[in-house]
């Protein structure tokens, strides 16, 4: 299947309704100083196809996918989403665990100009269903059923109650993609359908507010921090890289990530969990050279038993990131594991700092990274927006050549979020060094991080909020050691409250009922009889986390 590029040239670029725009002038100077070429994610993958054609591109259990066979089949699969309306710009939900089938359909998405709305395989009936219809999303990809929970049930409701949805595609992981592989089509060349100056997909924000924001990002600025998190990562054709965090998140698709791996010739070897007992003998079996955890998965490879028992010589670098890795973690990773440490301290909407692969030990335990790109203007500022000096902490605002200038459809939430001068307000406080290394020191934003999932409080309070019995909720993120978070939810409970319907046990079923993911599910409840209070009367959630 060599030469599958046709010689088309791409499209004029098209801005999708709802999306800001990068200024004109530094649009112009991104593509001068060539940070954005001009490419396709899909033009980057039949690159790698052509450049890499026997190499192994994924491995799942079993099932071994070469380059090769990867690009074969995203081109037959293109032809049966086109026969089956999909084309440039629709929105698509794709709703996968990690399985080799992800990557040929969110390929085929990118190749026709379709827009990803990439949700965890985590979310639920409510989460789902607001993508779909927030997003108008023309089609719902998801499995039969994973992990126990059954998703097709879940797509007829969707296809029930989202009148945009006219499509729900059903990857049979559990019959082996029968029903599925009806839409491979005989593949043709890759064409040109988009613009790489387009949307390429819809990311999910962690969230701060009751619904999750979408964060569009673009061909031209995605890849940019791929072929870079590739680089900074040292990935090439010999690299084995574990991915085990769920395979949608932004980390996990571009820190390098599966995007990467595509990039540099590597393999990815896939995991639907990082547990140690999982994730060792496949360090062993596949002689993996890195792996991308979250602090407290990182936590049970350093407190594992299995350490001994399996040869992790291969293992080259451990990244770290999502979440704040404690410094007594960090001086453990190289004399426990033999590997070095990779700090990550990055976002969905764009801005990705690393530490470096030959930086000294003091620094690859004690920060959080440098950025990616000499042109991410960074800025670190006091409450009334003024900077602060090298060392000082401040709150962290960014703009750049890969971090948004807005959410999708969100000209209201986007005055908050962006300052003027389009930066945007990453809700983090941290320390910048003068090297220009950052440590991350706090958070101002409104947000829980459970181990790197994170939680919008208010989302979880409007919720409990909707239960009979429920005067007022405040949910709020308590310290813990393994998760660095947990959510914790303060309620007030009405006078009428029925105290029995009330326990922990049964507000739990209740959330669960209402259909979100099981992460955002408070793990304690407390019934109050009030708030603690600020001196402008505000809630103190404060004075909560420290109870
Ligand atoms: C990654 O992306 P998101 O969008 O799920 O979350 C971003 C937020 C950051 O603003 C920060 O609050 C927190 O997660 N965070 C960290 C961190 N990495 C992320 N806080 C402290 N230390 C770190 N190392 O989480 C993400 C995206 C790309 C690469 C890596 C992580």
């Amino acid at each position: 299947m060599r030469g599958v590029f046709s010689l088309a040239k791409h499209p004029e670029h098209v801005l999708l309704e709802g999306v800001v725009p990068f200024p004109e002038h530094l649009a112009q100077l991104y593509r001068e100083k060539g940070y954005w070429r001009g490419e396709t994610i899909a033009d980057m993958l039949f690159n790698s196809v052509e450049r890499y054609f026997d190499r192994i591109a994924v491995i799942d259990g079993a099932e071994s996918v070469t380059y090769a066979q990867l690009g074969q089949r995203v081109l037959s699969l293109s032809r049966g989403f086109q026969e089956l309306g999909i084309g440039r710009f629709d929105r698509v939900v794709v709703q996968l665990p990690n399985v080799a089938a992800y990557f040929e359909v969110v390929f085929a998405l990118f190749e026709l100009g379709a827009v990803p709305v990439f949700a965890l395989a985590a979310h639920r009936k409510a989460e789902i269903e607001y993508f779909c219809s927030f997003s108008e999303a023309k089609a719902y990809i998801t499995v039969d059923k994973y992990g126990g929970f059954d998703y097709e049930a879940l797509s007829v409701e969707i296809k029930a109650e989202v009148p945009t949805i006219e499509n729900v595609i059903i990857v049979d992981v559990s019959n082996g993609l029968s029903r599925f592989s009806q839409l491979y089509q005989e593949p043709r060349c890759h064409e040109l359908y988009c613009s790489p100056a387009d949307v390429a997909f819809l990311q999910l924000s962690g969230g701060t507010t009751g619904k999750p924001k979408l964060i569009p990002r673009t061909h031209d600025d995605y890849l940019y921090t791929v072929r870079e998190s590739a680089r900074i990562c040292g990935l090439s054709s010999g690299s084995v890289h574990l991915t085990s965090l769920p395979i949608a998140h932004n980390y996990t698709m571009s820190s390098p990530g599966i995007l990467g791996c595509l990039f540099a010739g590597a393999t990815t070897v896939l995991a639907h969990d990082g547990n140690p007992e999982i994730a060792f003998p496949l360090i062993e079996k596949h002689r993996i050279t890195s792996a991308s955890l979250v602090p407290p998965v990182a936590l049970l490879w350093l407190n594992s038993p299995l350490v001994g028992e399996f040869d992790l010589s291969s293992l080259a670098v451990l990244q770290v990131g999502g979440a704040k890795l404690s410094e007594e973690a960090a001086r453990r990773i190289k004399p426990v594991l033999g590997c070095r440490l990779q700090q990550v301290f990055g976002m969905a909407e764009g801005l990705v700092n690393y530490t470096r692969l030959d930086d000294e030990d003091e620094v690859v335990v004690t920060k959080q990274g440098l950025r990616i790109s000499p042109d991410d203007e960074i800025l670190v500022v006091d409450d009334d927006g003024v900077p602060v000096r090298n060392g000082q902490a401040g709150n962290l605002l960014v703009r750049g050549p890969y971090t948004i200038r807005g959410y999708y459809k969100a000209p209201d939430q986007n005055k908050k979020d962006f300052n003027p001068e389009g930066f945007y307000r990453t809700g983090d406080v941290v320390i910048q060094d003068d090297h220009g290394y950052l440590t991350v020191v706090g958070r101002k934003k409104d947000q829980i991080n459970r181990g790197g999932e994170k939680v919008a409080p208010e989302e979880v309070e409007n919720l409990l909020l909707s239960h009979a019995y429920v005067h007022d909720a405040s949910v709020v993120g308590i310290p813990n050691d393994l998760l660095g978070e947990k959510v914790k939810a303060f309620v007030i409970l009405k006078a009428d409250a029925d105290a029995s319907e009330v326990t922990p046990f049964k507000l739990k079923k209740f959330l669960r009922t209402k259909g979100i993911a099981e992460f955002k599910v408070p793990d304690e409840f407390e019934i109050v009889e009030k708030f603690p209070e600020t001196f402008v009367g505000k809630v103190s959630k404060k004075a909560q986390r420290n109870a």
